[in-house]
């Protein structure tokens, strides 16, 4: 029984359509499946079911003695704290791709409001595997804590294989920017007896965009710096991100900076446009200094108090939350 060296399936040759499918001929040459084949040479993105959330997680609790969570800084929101809080071995939570935002920004202050915000009592670390920064942390934390094995479990997307290609390099995990790459658990060694887990990502319970549109899921996650983007909306002036939220002001003035990727369109419209409204309505209040976050998009920080009116599919995206950046 072999399994994919991409994403962790059990290889068949029998049904096309199923998980692990690799052609009779390509069998006895390649440990790659089709799709990670597809993936890797055709930027072909296919969604595929995972393993349910719960499922992965009771396989830490039950097989792992050390697990790192790995949490991407636009995407820090309570459902993924909450699945941070399931796992109930040792473990350490690593932001990853800090890439995305100014270097003034001061680790140590996100650190502090991470724990005050979500409770976190655990050691934090940050990383960026695209501009190489602090990734050794996972072995260093192992050595200094006497442990040859561990789990890197996380959502989907927030580079957990990408990573582990990192730290050994003769490991080709496929990584994507569509969620649901890694299948499977994969273990790979690390210099010094070191073993490190790969996991299927976690997925979230709802999502705002449709789950099958993977040019929206492209969008939403961005190679490089995001750009924060700076609004003032008077009243009755709202704006739109991508087709999917509108956000309207009915108090005097609100100002607002938008923290998600730059690859989505954002247009400022006034009262006389009805788009989105026939879509779910949220009245809430946000305080200066709070964010508002749209769980898989990222968040705005609020620059002055505000009442608002959001239109979205689901309200269950929004949350409200004292701002990541003042303290
Ligand atoms: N900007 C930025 N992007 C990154 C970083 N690390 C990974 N990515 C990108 O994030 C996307 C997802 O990476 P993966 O390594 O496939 O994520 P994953 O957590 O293994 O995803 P699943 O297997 O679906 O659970 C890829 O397009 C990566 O290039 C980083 O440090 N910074
Ligand atoms: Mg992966």
């Amino acid at each position: 029984m072999s399994r994919c060296i991409g994403c962790g399936v059990i290889l068949q040759t029998k049904n096309k359509n199923d998980l692990g499918y690799i052609p009779n001929d390509k069998y006895n040459k390649t440990n790659l499946c089709e799709r990670c084949f597809r993936i890797l040479h055709y930027n072909d993105l296919k969604l595929v079911d995972l393993p349910k959330n719960q499922d992965v997680l009771d396989t830490i609790n039950q097989k792992g003695k050390f697990a790192f969570f790995m949490c991407d800084l636009l995407n820090i929101n309570t459902e993924i704290i909450e699945s941070y809080k399931k796992i109930n071995i040792s473990k350490c939570l690593i932001i990853s791709k800090v890439d995305f935002i100014p270097k003034y920004i001061k680790k140590e202050n996100i650190k502090n409001w991470l724990k005050e915000e979500y409770d976190i009592k655990e050691e934090i670390v940050f990383i960026s595997v695209i501009k190489n920064q602090n990734t050794q942390i996972i072995s260093s934390i192992m050595e200094e804590k006497n442990i040859n094995e561990a789990y890197l479990v996380g959502y989907t997307n927030s580079g957990k294989s990408s990573l582990i290609n990192k730290l050994n390099s003769e490991s080709s995990i496929t990584t994507s920017l569509a969620p649901n790459t890694t299948i499977d658990f994969i273990k790979i060694n690390l210099q010094n007896n070191l073993t490190i887990i790969d996991s299927p990502g976690i997925l979230y319970q709802d999502t705002i965009y449709d789950e099958n549109d993977i040019l929206f899921i492209k969008k939403t996650n961005p190679k490089t710096f995001i750009k924060p983007l700076t609004y003032q909306l008077k009243k009755g002036a709202s704006i739109i991100i991508e087709g999917v939220l509108r956000i309207e002001n009915t108090s005097d003035k609100f100002n607002l900076t938008i923290y998600m990727s730059n690859l989505l369109e954002i247009k400022k419209v006034y009262e006389k446009n009805n788009q989105l409204k026939n879509l779910e309505r949220v009245n809430l209040k946000i305080k200066r200094n709070q964010d508002l976050v749209i769980k898989g998009l990222g968040f705005i920080t609020s620059k002055s108090s505000a009442s608002l009116n959001i239109y979205l599919k689901n309200k269950n995206l929004l949350e409200i939350r004292n701002s990541f950046f003042e303290r």
